[in-house]
Formats: C-alpha cells, structure tokens, sequence
C-alpha cells in the first residue's frame, strides 16, 4: 500500500545484533535518511547560526519550539509571512515541540488540568492557557512538516499516582489533539509518557498506537533520573512502537545516550547540548569534552579535534578559539557550535554507516572506549 501520510518512514537497513535501523524519512521539505539529530532552533534560530551553517554542518531537520514562538512574534505573524519555512530561511524539513515540555520547564507559576496548562509568559508576566486544541491550531500556523501532541512530562520525584495520571492525561491530550488537526501537509506525533514505570509507559504506548500516529515520541526521559532508569524506560518502550513509523527520542543528545538508544530503534534525536555546550566552550570530541577556556590551549596549533571537516576545525587553532573565548568576541560560540553539531552529525553518520555494515555494537564499544569515563 503506498502511504499518503504526510511524513512517511522506510525502513532501509537492520542490524543484525541489535534493534537499530536506518531509515528514510520523507517530508513535504525533503528527505534525510536516520538515525539523525535535529538541533534545537528554540526561537526560530539555531543560535548563532544562519541556515546556511547549519546544513553546512550537516543539518537536515531541525527542531523549533511552539511555545517561544507563540509568545514572540505570535503565530499569526509566522502565518503572515508565509510560515516557519519562509520566516527562518530554512527550507529543509521542521519539527515542533507542542509547548508542554517549555511551559514546565519556563514558564511561572504552571498549573495543570484535564483542560490544558495555564502559565504566564516568562517574558511579560500575561496569564495564558495551553490546551491539545490550542497547541495544535498554534503549530498549524507556524506550519513545520511534523507538529508534536501536547504531553504532561510529570516534575521528578514522582509517584506512582502522578506518573500514571500524567499518562492519563497524556493519552487524553493526544485523542484530542488528533481530533483537532487538520494540515494535510503536516504529520502529527504521538508523545509516549510513564517515566521508569514499565506497564504505565506500556499503557501509553498502546494507548497512542491505537491511535494510528504518523510518529511517536518517546518524552519523559532524561529529565534527571539515572542512566540506568533511562535504559529502562527506553527498554519497555521503545518495542511497542510500530516499526513502519519514525521513533523519536525527545531531549536526548549525549553521544553514549544516542548510541544506546540507537540499539533499541530509535531514529530521531534533539537537544540543546550541542548548542548550548558550544556557547559555553565545550566541544565535543571522540575522546571527550574538550573546554577551550583551559589554560592548556593557551598556545595549541592544533584545530578542537584532528580530521574534523568543520570550519572550526579546518581554520582555527585551539588556541585563537580560546582567545575569541577569554575576549567574549561573538565567533567563539559560533564556531564551537558549528563543531558541535558536525560532531554529532558524523557520529550518526558512522552509526547509519555501522547499521548498514551489521556493526553498529562494535561501533558503540569503540566509541565508548575513545570517550573514556
Ligand atoms: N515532552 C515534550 N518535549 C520534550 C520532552 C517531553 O517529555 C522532553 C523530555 N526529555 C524533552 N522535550 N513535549
Ligand atoms: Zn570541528
């Protein structure tokens, strides 16, 4: 049958070892092949950088996020000029976070009810509501090729109670957030919750394949728990979700967290690490985290990491890295960016490659070596 879903998923290569593929994902602005990482352009921007840097540095879909964006300018503005497409420059393919997560995490004084998410704006103070119907009219406007499910990703600690009515509103929001979509040129995600909680991250899950989603996410993880309840939670879920449909794991950028995640079928990755760690002078490296501040640079030659391909790497010394650093000058961060993402960016690109070759667990213990403790 030949799908007429607006995304749609191919499955390419399996590995043989483990539950990786790489995959095809078709949107109505292109084709990129995954597992992939889609940096973070919160604002309409990936900080610092125009697209043009980003594809450079191997970008093929990024992530933009509902909340901020509904805020300042307002979507109707977005609207107005044609979409996010046109708005931000990029022509590749959009996702949007449906708020949920940003209104926690950024927004004062939340409160949360069967309704929506009432908040006020962390920019004037002005009282607001986030509901699934409201989340979905604002990503409709804004117009990226995949929009997100509004979720409830419960505060930790939690209780068994909070997670499992966290999971009860989460199926609900996502019933009425399907009712209420309309774009034909626009896929919608289903958000799976449960945190460490196996049957609750079960329940979602059939929950929301019920459903019939173009994709799903899997939120709720990495929000501050350990590494071993991450693997857990990625564990029971991940295998419950179809496998002729991309799966997405939201807020997850570390290299070994990928890598495991990878394993257990996951396609699609966003965070802020790579940004956010770039403007702070950290990079990421095959041997680990580099910190361009150190004093060690002071009169390095040599570029952040030997064979990387990015301008960062193929112009600058550590060195004229640590001083654009130490003096605040504005390239520092943008060039720290531009290596971050190209890291991460090659690393999938070794995964896929690894996939294809049925050795992506050899891959994963050779980086983990590299990376050291
Ligand atoms: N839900 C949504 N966005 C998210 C998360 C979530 O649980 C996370 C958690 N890792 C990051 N971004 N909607
Ligand atoms: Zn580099």
């Amino acid at each position: 049958m030949v799908s007429t879903r607006p995304v749609r998923f191919t499955t390419l290569s399996r590995d043989p070892a483990t539950s990786a593929r790489v995959g095809r994902l078709e949107t109505p602005h292109g084709a990129l092949e995954t597992p992939a990482f889609m940096p973070v352009g919160t604002q309409a921007t990936v900080k610092g950088l125009t697209p043009d840097l980003v594809r450079e540095s191997g970008t093929r879909m990024l992530l933009a996020n509902t909340y901020h964006l509904a805020l300042r300018p307002g979507e109707e503005t977005v609207r107005a000029l044609g979409g996010l497409h046109a708005f931000m420059g990029w022509d590749g393919p959009i996702l949007t976070d449906s708020g949920g997560f940003q209104v926690f995490s950024m927004a004062d004084r939340s409160k949360i009810t069967d309704r929506g998410v009432s908040f006020r704006s962390h920019l004037d103070g002005r009282l607001l509501e986030l509901t699934p119907e409201r989340a979905v009219a604002i990503q409709e406007a804004l117009g990226p090729d995949v929009a997100m499910c509004l979720d409830h990703c419960p505060a930790l600690p939690a209780s068994r109670e909070d997670i499992a009515a966290a999971v009860d509103r989460t199926i609900a929001w996502a019933g009425r957030c399907k009712r209420a979509h309309s774009r034909p040129d626009q896929s919608l995600f289903g958000i799976v919750q449960g945190g460490s909680v196996a049957d609750l991250r079960g329940r979602c899950a059939e929950a929301l394949v019920a459903m019939d989603f173009d994709g799903y996410a899997v939120g709720g993880v990495s929000v501050g728990e350990s590494r071993e309840e991450v693997r857990k939670a990625l564990e029971v879920t991940t295998h419950l979700l179809p496998a002729d449909r991309p799966r997405y794991l939201m807020g997850v950028g570390r290299p070994q967290d990928i890598l495991a995640a990878v394993a257990t079928g996951i396609d699609l990755f966003d965070c802020v690490l790579p940004t956010r760690n770039g403007r702070n002078a950290t990079c990421f490296t095959a041997r680990g985290p580099v910190k361009l501040r150190n004093a060690a640079h002071a009169r390095d030659p040599g570029p952040i990491e030997e064979g990387c391909p990015c301008l960062a790497c193929r112009r600058f010394s550590r060195a004229y890295l640590r001083h654009l650093f130490n003096a605040r000058e504005m390239l520092g961060p943008i060039l720290a960016t531009i290596h971050n993402l190209t890291y991460l960016h090659r690393l999938t690109a070794a995964i896929r490659e690894a996939i294809r070759a049925g050795r992506l667990v050899q891959l994963h213990r050779e980086v983990l070596e590299a990376l050291g403790p």
